[in-house]
């Protein structure tokens, strides 16, 4: 009988943390804007590459200071922000890695103090071999309602063919800034 009481014991226990570790990996992903899925899976994918400004080209700016250089700059207060009024229905980041690459993963980071990223599907990533002609690769959704201030939001690739020039074309009204851009690349 005392025998039988402990189990139930530890049954209750083991139930009980496996509810706390579950709520709290639950509460973990929303803060992010993540599914549990892209979380898991992103780390470890690839290597982070070292970008200098000189390699990234921007559709707009408005102004000196919110310029394609704060988007590699490794500092969380800076961002890139778009011509505003907008004079163009879409804005575009592009990459030159200077030889064909195949893209594991992109983290974006969110401006901390307003919400101005896409939503839905309105990203596509891009790859091209001539900086001209340019090839769909992904559409980069997000729920811009669960993405908050300051926070990255992270997309894994499946691993497709090598592009020596990269671009996120966005078509979205509300899109105006990102703070900060990480490319991964195959290990
Ligand atoms: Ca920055």
């Amino acid at each position: 009988m005392k025998a039988i009481l402990i189990k139930k014991d530890l049954l209750i226990t083991l139930l009980t943390c496996g509810f706390i570790i579950g709520l709290l990996i639950w509460v973990y992903s929303e803060d992010l804007g993540l599914s549990l899925k892209d979380s898991s899976v992103f780390m470890g994918k690839g290597k982070k590459i070292s970008l200098k400004a000189s390699q990234v080209e921007v559709s707009s700016v408005d102004g000196p200071t919110v310029g394609r250089e704060n988007l590699i700059d490794g500092n969380v207060d800076t961002f890139w922000h778009v011509k505003n009024p907008k004079e163009r229905n879409e804005e575009w980041l592009q990459i030159d890695l200077l030889e064909k690459e195949v893209i594991t993963g992109v983290r974006i980071l969110a401006r901390k103090d307003a919400s101005q990223l896409w939503s839905g599907n309105n990203a596509v990533w891009e790859g091209s071999n001539d900086g001209q002609n340019w090839q769909d690769l992904l559409k980069l959704s997000m729920e811009k309602k669960k993405i908050n201030k300051g926070k990255w939001v992270e997309f894994l690739f499946p691993t497709s063919s090598a592009f020596q020039y990269y671009r996120i074309k966005i078509k979205d009204p509300s899109f105006f800034s990102i703070a900060e851009l990480e490319i991964y690349v195959k290990e």
